[in-house]
């Protein structure tokens, strides 16, 4: 692990409902005023329309650093009840709109598969709109499992990405 006393970790961010770029810059501030986190670094944020149904509006993600004395569990945690504080009501449709979404995607070097945690998330590799953000961040990144998230970027179509200002 890199620092066993402060890992390294990413996280997803995701919203396409109630003034998504809001949802995830305040999203940013929050982690980043947690207990238990030393530091988030957040990557641009990229508007791209919805990978599965169709019929909801266009999402707004990026990826954030954060370095954080927080174990995995205690991490979902945190990113759960950050969610929550966002209003998200989660519904039995798969894939569906979402005001935030919070998704540990690395956690250091660790792989991990449990009833609650999955990681590294398990959508990585088939998401631009996840590799774009963590390669901007963190470009000589290995993913435990997966391997350089440079090769993993070179392997999905990312032109339907915008960057926002
Ligand atoms: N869980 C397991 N592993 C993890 C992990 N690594 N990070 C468990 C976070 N949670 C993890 O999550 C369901 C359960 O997964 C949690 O209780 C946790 O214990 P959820 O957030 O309630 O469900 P979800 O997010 O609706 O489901 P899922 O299948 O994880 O959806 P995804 O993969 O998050 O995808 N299109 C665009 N363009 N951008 C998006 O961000 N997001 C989704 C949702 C669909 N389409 C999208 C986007
Ligand atoms: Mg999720």
């Amino acid at each position: 692990m890199s620092g066993a006393s402060r890992p390294v970790t990413y996280v997803g961010l995701g919203s396409n409902l109630d003034s998504p770029e809001r949802q995830i810059r305040t999203a940013l501030v929050e982690l980043a005023q947690a207990p238990g986190v030393i530091g988030v670094r957040g990557s641009s944020l990229y508007a791209n329309p919805p990978m599965g149904p169709a019929d909801q509006p266009d999402y707004v993600n990026a990826v954030a650093e954060v370095i954080t004395a927080l174990e995995p569990l205690a991490l979902l945690d945190l990113l759960q009840s950050i969610e929550a504080i966002h209003g998200r009501v989660r519904k039995l449709e798969r894939w569906g709109p979402r005001t935030l979404d919070l998704d540990l995607l690395v956690y250091a070097d660790q792989r991990i598969d449990c009833d609650r945690l999955s990681v590294p998330h398990p959508g990585i590799a088939e998401r631009s709109f996840v590799l774009l953000p963590l390669y901007e961040l963190a470009p000589e990144l290995k993913i435990p499992g997966l391997g350089p998230v440079s090769a993993l970027l070179t392997g999905v179509e990312s032109t339907e990405l915008h960057r926002l200002g």
